[in-house]
Formats: C-alpha cells, sequence, structure tokens
C-alpha cells in the first residue's frame, strides 16, 4: 500500500485533535503533540505516531491527569527551578520551566530544573535542543521503568533512562546526543515486534536470562545496557541523579506503582543548563569557535555528528513533508475514533 504525505502542520492538527478528543487540556494536548510531531519530522520513529496508542491507553486508565496545569515551584537557590507537573505529561512541565531555566543558566553560569510526578515517553533531543537555542549547552535524563537488567544480573531493574547533550553552534545546527542507556529505546523493540523483525543479537535476555533476538522473549524479559557495566552504571547515575535525587521513583518503584510497561511511567526528570560563556570567562579563546575545530575534526576523518541524520531528516520533512505508511495513517484513523 503507497505511503500519505503531510505536512507538518497537518500532522499537528490530526494528532492535537487525537489528544483533544481524549479529554487532554489544550497545554497537556499540545505540548506532547509538539514533541510526537517533532520526533516523526525527524525520523526518530520509536518516539513519533507510534507513541500516540501508549499515551491514549495512559490516559484511559487514569494514570496521567489530563487537565493537569504545571506548577512553578518558589525556590530560594537561584540556580534550582523546581515545577510539579501535577501528574500531566512531563512535557508541559519542562515547557513552563525552561524560560526561567535559561533566564538562570544566563545569570549563575549553571542551572538545574527538576520537574517531579510527570508522565514520561517522549525523546529528550527536544528539550536540549531548545536550550541551544538560547545558546546554552544542557543535559537531560531521566529514569523510566524496570526494563534493563544491571550487566551481571538478569532481571529487569534499571529503566532505559534516556541521556541527552546538547552544544550551541552559531552558525550549524546544534550538537546534539540522545540515547537511552540500553543497547535500544524500548520502542525500537516494539517496532521490531510489530515489524516481525529479529532484534541485533546483544540487545537483549529472556525471562531465564539467556541472549535472544526475539522481540516478544525481549519484552517478557530483560534488555541490556549499552556498553555493558559503562551503560549499566550511568543508568544507576540517572536513577540517583533523576530519581532519588530530586525525591522522585527510582524505575523499579514507578513500574511497582503502575504494574506494567504497557501504560507510561510517573516519574522525574533532571535537565541541567550551562553558560560556556560563562564558564570560560577569563580564559583564552570563544568555547564556541574552540568546539567548531573539534568538530571540523571528528568530520574531517569521515565521522559524522549525532543529530546530523535527524536534520537532514527534518530538512526533507520541511522539504517534502512526512510520509506514513497506510498502517500509521489507518492508527491515526482509529485513534481520533476511539
Ligand atoms: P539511537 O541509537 O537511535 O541514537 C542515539 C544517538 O546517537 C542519536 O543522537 C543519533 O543521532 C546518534 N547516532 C546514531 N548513529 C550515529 C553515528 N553513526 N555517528 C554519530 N552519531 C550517531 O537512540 P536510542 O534508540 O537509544 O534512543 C532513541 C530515543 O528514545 C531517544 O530520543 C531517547 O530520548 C528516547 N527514549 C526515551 C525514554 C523515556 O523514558 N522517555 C526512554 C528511552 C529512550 P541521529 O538521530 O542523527 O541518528
Ligand atoms: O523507548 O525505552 C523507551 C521508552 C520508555 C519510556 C518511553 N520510551
Amino acid at each position: 500500500m503507497s505511503n500519505t504525505v503531510l505536512t507538518i502542520d497537518a500532522l499537528h492538527e490530526r494528532v492535537d485533535a487525537i489528544f483533544r478528543k481524549a479529554g487532554l487540556n489544550p497545554i497537556q494536548a499540545s505540548a506532547i503533540t509538539r514533541v510526537i510531531v517533532a520526533a516523526e519530522r525527524d525520523a526518530c520513529k520509536s518516539h513519533g505516531v507510534y507513541r500516540i496508542e501508549g499515551a491514549l491507553r495512559t490516559i484511559k486508565a487514569g494514570k496521567v491527569e489530563p487537565n493537569a496545569v504545571p506548577e512553578l515551584l518558589p525556590q530560594d537557590a537561584p540556580a534550582l527551578v523546581k515545577v510539579d507537573a501535577k501528574h500531566g505529561f512531563a512535557n508541559p512541565a519542562f515547557e513552563l520551566g525552561l524560560p526561567v531555566l535559561v533566564e538562570r543558566a544566563r545569570s549563575c553560569g549553571i542551572a538545574a530544573l527538576a520537574i517531579n510526578d510527570a508522565v514520561h515517553f517522549s525523546a529528550l533531543w527536544v528539550e536540549v535542543e531548545a536550550l541551544t537555542q538560547a545558546g546554552l549547552a544542557g543535559l537531560a535524563m531521566c529514569p523510566s521503568y524496570a526494563t534493563v537488567a544491571p550487566t551481571g544480573g538478569n532481571r529487569p531493574l534499571l529503566g532505559t533512562n534516556p541521556f541527552a547533550f546538547g552544544w550551541p553552534r552559531e552558525e550549524q545546527p546544534p550538537y546534539v546526543f540522545d540515547f537511552a542507556t540500553s543497547v535500544a529505546a524500548r520502542g525500537e523493540i516494539e517496532l521490531h515486534r510489530r515489524a516481525g523483525k529479529k532484534l541485533p543479537e546483544g540487545w537483549a535476555i529472556d525471562v531465564d536470562g539467556r541472549p535472544t533476538t526475539d522481540p516478544e522473549a525481549a519484552l517478557a524479559g530483560a534488555m541490556l545496557s549499552f556498553g555493558g557495566h559503562k551503560g549499566s552504571a550511568i543508568g544507576t547515575m540517572i536513577e540517583l541523579l533523576a530519581g532519588i535525587m530530586i525525591g522522585d521513583l527510582t524505575s523499579p518503584e514507578a513500574l511497582d506503582l503502575l504494574g506494567t510497561t504497557t501504560l507510561y511511567p510517573s516519574h522525574g526528570e533532571l535537565i541541567i543548563a550551562f553558560s560556556p560563556q560563562a564558564f570560560s570567562a577569563g580564559r583564552p579563546g570563544n568555547p564556541l569557535g574552540r568546539a567548531e575545530a573539534l568538530f571540523e575534526a571528528i568530520v574531517g576523518q569521515g565521522a559524522r555528528l549525532p543529530s546530523q541524520r535527524r536534520f537532514l531528516a527534518r530538512a526533507a520533512s520541511e522539504r517534502d513533508g512526512i510520509s506514513l505508511s497506510a498502517q500509521e495513517i489507518e492508527q491515526l484513523d482509529r485513534c481520533l475514533e476511539q
């Protein structure tokens, strides 16, 4: 069956209509629509329109507050920004905290935004990219729910805990990476299952702890950390900083509370913003200029920068529209009817 091409605005309209019909208030609906459409526009399929069904299931199950209006909490420490998501999605809470985070990072050189009590399912590059647009570098991280075995272990404990970094560039799209600390995002495993494809070796183990390439067995068993003990340690760090330190749930706690991986979990998120100008003040050289020499050297070896694929996909979507398969269009129609 042939694909259908939609403009970015047309896809936004369709996704937004789905969420409003599902009962989300405009703050919630428009923020999660923006992040899903951005993922689809940038060809990040694991967090694009495929995520709508999960969000609808989570709304129907009463596991997200559809009328949540996030609140900026009063805070004495100038470099600390706290937003209570009020059990709504994380994205509107981030949008509320962003301008304050930017203003504090510019004045203090560094600032952190802690989001609490948020239902989370989205890609994090959107958030670090927003910081780079303000001339800041940034890190973003959050737990998820227990689906990943710690290296050396054999049962789900850590989340797929995404970790993103952004660095601003003056004449170019920013340097951004964003990845799950498991070998692949869980969304990738689900997409392999739907497509009837085997997983690459080394992604997961089955319920008995044996290596598997079967997506069903992987979803029932445990995913593996990227880079062995290194990814396992970074995943653990994210549990500590973006879970325990900010007084929110760890991935095992989030799964215990939710009781299933078919809905989206509630937990916290930590975003840290840095001003390269403030850190380098009084030191020789312009940090953005020096970074360009590093990027040129990387690309000069024939390597590509992370997000380069994404920015090319974005340019193509802006020029030609977003191409959706017949199944994806059916999914959008079905979601609107629900
Ligand atoms: P990928 O493995 O698809 O990509 C990881 C990063 O590496 C991207 O920035 C990508 O850039 C870059 N990259 C890939 N190949 C190369 C290469 N050859 N050279 C240089 N850079 C490269 O990511 P994951 O599957 O691990 O994660 C996908 C998404 O899932 C993320 O956006 C993450 O935030 C999200 N996620 C969200 C969770 C949540 O709880 N909310 C949980 C887990 C994941 P490019 O895109 O240009 O290819
Ligand atoms: O793809 O691993 C994932 C994921 C978990 C929660 C949201 N995305």
